[in-house]
């Protein structure tokens, strides 16, 4: 295991405590370096359901139980831990995939000085190959005592999978979690399809972009909010989710796959607005003291932060970001803007003519060997339901299509749920990126693509399967090659 020596000094450089700490407080970089870089060698997060690492799941929930037995007002507390992800977390949006890191290593190396335990890692919840909660995690009683990681409240229960909390609500779990969705996940060619896009308005580092929605990219969509939401309670609130233990495995998970994407060869994003970002006095200090700023291109390297997966060993080769610039496209080839917000109800369609010029780009993209490109349907200025536990099914061009149909059918383009409350998010202020091309190649290799037109249909479904009548309120739809 090499891990480059500059790197390193960078991420020890700008991993500073703030300046408007009393100087009694200001601790100096190196050890604030080896409180968060760990130690060599590294640490090493492991499946929770693989048998051989359920060591690692004790050592989690020794940890948690530590955290959970500091007074509140220590920041390193389970509740102050959680708070942080409520005042700082972004979601739908860029700063998705290394916030989470951040907050990642930060419980990690708290855990770490808690325990005494420098080889403490958070392992991680495989729900593609798993789809129960790691067993530890389902009895209110361990030893006699209470559980640690045990939380009241979950919709999953021990005998539940993703599988059972999902279906009733109209989503195949397969379709979500299943390896073939999670591969398609992993083709993303660029950082922002992967990874969730950026605020389409930012142009500078400011740190109130840190909020400010994108839009969300099919990792985040459908893995991520569809978990938040099939786990329940605690975990289908963003205000309150990390409360509950699972949220670190599931996060530790989305971590892993960022940085399989990565080894694969796939660089992270190269916009300065991107790398240069600070989350400013986020992620609390293992040992309490205080808080520390990190800059987001510090965690882009696993093996700089103190951690490797055991599923992707090896030496990451991103450097060739900054010489991957993409050049910024002019996105919108069909946009379609409601002067009234359009609302869905049942099956509601959203037909847009299409140029002969963008029907024959758009078969090009689909059947293309390179996939340097991808045809996205954006549905931005969403407005989300009252209630929790609805979601929506995107199809294209389907002209038998009901409130039933199923996602097998090959029109079926994707789903997305809402994981937000009313403290994360304002009216029409949300926004999913549908990536078309596997249902565009589909159709046209079955002769169903119509000629002229791209049709969008939204299908609504509450979670015991029946159609949302509520209001789902859509500004826009715009379909592009990017
Ligand atoms: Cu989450």
């Amino acid at each position: 295991m090499r891990i480059s020596s500059l790197s390193r000094r960078c991420f020890v450089k700008s991993l500073v405590v703030s300046s408007t700490l009393s100087a009694t407080h200001t601790l100096s970089a190196s050890s604030v370096a080896a409180q968060v870089l760990g130690r060599s060698p590294l640490k090493v997060r492991r499946s929770a359901t693989d048998p051989s690492a359920a060591d690692a799941v004790e050592m989690y929930r020794e940890a948690v139980r530590a955290m959970k037995a500091l007074p509140d007002s220590d920041i390193r507390s389970w509740g102050s831990l959680s708070r942080i992800h409520r005042d700082f977390c972004p979601h739908h949006n860029w700063y998705f995939l290394p916030w989470h890191r951040a907050y990642l290593v930060a419980l990690e190396s708290i855990g770490a000085e808690l325990l005494g335990e420098p080889d403490f890692a958070v392992p991680y919840w495989d729900w593609t190959s798993y789809r129960q909660l790691p067993p530890q995690f389902v009895q209110e009683q361990h030893q006699g005592v209470e559980n640690p990681l045990f939380h009241s409240g979950r919709r999953m229960g021990p005998n539940d999978t993703l599988t059972t909390v999902l279906m009733p609500f109209g989503v195949d779990a397969e379709q979500i979690f299943g390896q073939g969705n999670i591969d398609d996940i992993l083709s993303a060619d660029t950082f922002q399809l992967f990874g969730s896009f950026k605020n389409a308005g930012q142009n500078d580092t400011d740190p109130s972009w840190q909020r400010r929605r994108g839009t969300g990219a099919k990792l985040e969509r459908e893995p991520h909010d569809y978990a938040h939401g099939g786990v329940g309670g605690d975990m289908g609130n963003p205000s309150v989710s990390p409360n509950d233990p699972i949220f670190y495995l599931h996060h530790c998970n989305l971590d892993r796959l960022w940085d399989f994407w990565n080894k694969a060869g796939n660089p992270n994003e190269a916009d300065v607005n991107w790398r240069d970002f600070v989350f400013v006095q986020n992620f609390p200090l293992a040992d309490g003291s205080a808080s520390a700023d990190v800059t987001v291109s510090d965690t882009e390297v696993p093996e700089n932060l103190g951690f490797v997966y055991d599923t992707g060993l090896g030496v990451v080769n991103i450097g060739a970001a900054s010489q991957n610039v993409l050049s910024p496209q002019p996105r919108t080839l069909l946009q379609q803007t409601f002067a009234q917000q359009a609302s869905i109800a049942a099956a509601t369609d959203f037909p847009q003519l299409a140029t002969e010029e963008f029907m024959a780009l758009s078969q090009e993209v689909a059947f293309s060997q390179e996939r340097t490109q991808r045809i996205v349907a954006f549905v931005n200025g969403v407005t989300p339901p009252d209630e929790l536990g609805i979601g929506v099914r995107v199809f294209l061009n389907c002209p038998y299509l009901t409130p039933v149909t199923p996602v097998d059918d090959p029109h079926y383009a994707g789903s997305f749920t809402f994981f937000v409350d009313s403290e994360h998010s304002s009216h029409g202020d949300l926004s999913f990126a549908i990536d078309l091309t596997n249902t565009i190649r589909r159709l046209a290799l079955e002769n169903e693509l119509d000629s002229d037109q791209f049709n969008v249909q939204l299908v609504p479904l509450t979670y015991d399967g029946q159609v949302y009548d509520g209001a789902i309120e859509i500004g826009e739809i715009e379909i592009a090659a990017i």
